[in-house]
């Protein structure tokens, strides 16, 4: 049990507590927030009496199946305060997820709701051992998008000295990491792995920073990127897990065992739903995350489905935690690609590249569409300034293994073309993994 800080050591208990405890405890906040949802928030009430279906009627956990489910959608529909169950004038801040199309995604806190999200973080960071003697550098982007502020509020309750740095000016963040005793950062993977490169082109040394931990999330990425980063670096990288919807960084958090983000469920109520029946599926089987927020008061959601595809683990974690875990993303429903009739996901390919030796993570998928109407996938990859001065042979080598690989875990044949160190787009935020061309 975490021992680290003693404000949160009163708060963190909900992590181990019996489960048929844990269980009541859900019930009774569900009831709440149904109850409150369901006077406060008429598109719900519509929603409800067109499934012919009544907060009294649902009389258990089990029960909920029978409420309907929310989707992005219902909440651009509803742009921008449609959902909101109290007056604007209790809402304390507003966060907003940008999306490639259409409006944004906002999301309205009331000063309770900010505490409870900022309680989760700093739960989850103080669990790999986050205390007042860290140095955190907070590198997601800090404004609408809630990565900066929420990794922000989770560091700063637990007394860690806090280095908004948000994204960008790589160079600077390097140097800022080593002068100031940087002990933790906050970042995407894949602009941690832009910090690795940045690194080995300036020759800077990471054994001369404090660095021991890093919180990377806000995107899919995979084990082999793990162990990718922590191996240069020399740092553990632990998977941090939200989305704006539920409140932002931290609905999920992995432990020192690294495997798979435990739920912050006393306050998150996770499902896991077949996509095609929308059924809850049984613990240990694939699905659509789906979450209540049991806490929330300016915008609460009742079966917010994610689209994000995992399974909740049924084993019990080593840590002794209680709050459930779920499996690495696999891949967001919206992203898998149909390719000749087979589904891919960016993640098979991510993990089949990395697995192959002197790879290096920097990556993009190409999709395009011929004058037939076939679709065509290819993948890009970035090779090392290393393999680059290698003879054509080797580079030759190099390509087949990275393609056999690909074919090996997509089943498919995968174009793969090498491009020069630097060719493929850093990201600062989120990588953009793929470049669909099809309708272009
Ligand atoms: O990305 C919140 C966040 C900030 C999480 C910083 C972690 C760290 P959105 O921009 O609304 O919010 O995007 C949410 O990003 O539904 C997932 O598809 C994806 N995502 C977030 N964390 C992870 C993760 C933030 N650890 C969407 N692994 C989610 C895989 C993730 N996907």
């Amino acid at each position: 049990m975490c021992t680290c800080h003693p404000r949160i050591n009163a708060i963190n208990s909900p992590d181990y507590l019996p489960v048929e405890i844990l269980r009541k405890l859900q019930w009774q906040k569900f009831q709440a927030v149904l109850n409150f949802t369901y006077s406060n928030v008429p598109w719900y009430r519509e929603k409800m009496k067109e499934k012919g279906v009544k907060p009294e009627d649902i009389r258990s956990l089990d029960d909920v199946r029978y409420l309907p489910t929310i989707v992005k959608t219902d909440l651009r529909d509803t742009y921008p305060f449609g959902m909101l169950a109290v007056d604007m004038k209790d809402i304390v801040r507003v966060h907003a997820s940008s999306g490639t199309t259409g409006k944004p995604i906002v999301l309205p806190y009331t000063r309770r709701d900010l505490e409870v999200w900022t309680e989760a973080v700093a739960r989850g960071m103080a669990g790999v051992g986050i205390t007042s003697e860290d140095v955190l550098q907070v590198s997601y982007g800090y404004g609408l998008f809630t990565g900066g502020l929420g990794a922000h509020q989770g560091g700063e309750f637990l007394g860690a000295t806090v280095v908004p740095m948000s994204g960008g000016n790589t160079e600077r963040q390097l140097n800022l990491m080593r002068d100031f005793g940087v002990t933790a950062i906050a970042c995407t993977p894949s602009y941690f792995v832009h910090l690795i490169s940045k690194a080995e082109e300036m020759g800077f040394d990471w054994k001369e920073t404090k660095l021991r931990l890093g919180f990377f999330g806000a995107e899919p990425w995979t084990n082999e990127m793990r162990r990718n980063i922590e191996e240069i670096a020399g740092i553990k990288a632990y998977d941090i897990y939200g989305l704006t919807e539920i409140s932002g960084p931290g609905v999920a958090l992995d432990c020192v065992y690294q495997s798979g983000p435990h739920i912050f469920e006393d306050h998150f109520y996770p499902e896991i739903l077949d996509p095609d029946t929308l059924e809850p599926v049984p613990d240990g089987e694939y699905g659509e995350l789906t979450f209540t927020t049991l806490d929330k008061q300016g915008m609460p959601l009742i079966r917010y489905r994610t689209r994000d595809i995992t399974r909740l683990i049924p084993e019990k974690c080593e840590c002794g935690r209680t709050i459930r875990r779920f499996d690495r993303i696999s891949h967001r429903s919206d992203d898998m690609m149909i390719i000749r009739g087979v589904n891919v996901f960016p993640g098979q390919i991510e993990a089949a590249l990395l697995s192959v030796e002197g790879a290096v993570p920097h990556y993009q998928i190409l999709l395009t569409r011929d004058a037939s109407g076939l679709d065509n996938i290819e993948v890009q990859v970035e090779i090392s300034a290393d393999k680059f001065s290698d003879t054509h042979r080797e580079i030759d080598q190099f390509q087949k293994q990275v393609a056999a690989k690909i074919q090996h875990v997509t089943g498919i044949r995968i174009g793969v073309s090498l491009v020069e160190p630097g060719r493929i787009p850093r990201s600062e935020g989120k990588a953009r993994r793929v470049i669909d061309n099809r309708n272009k």
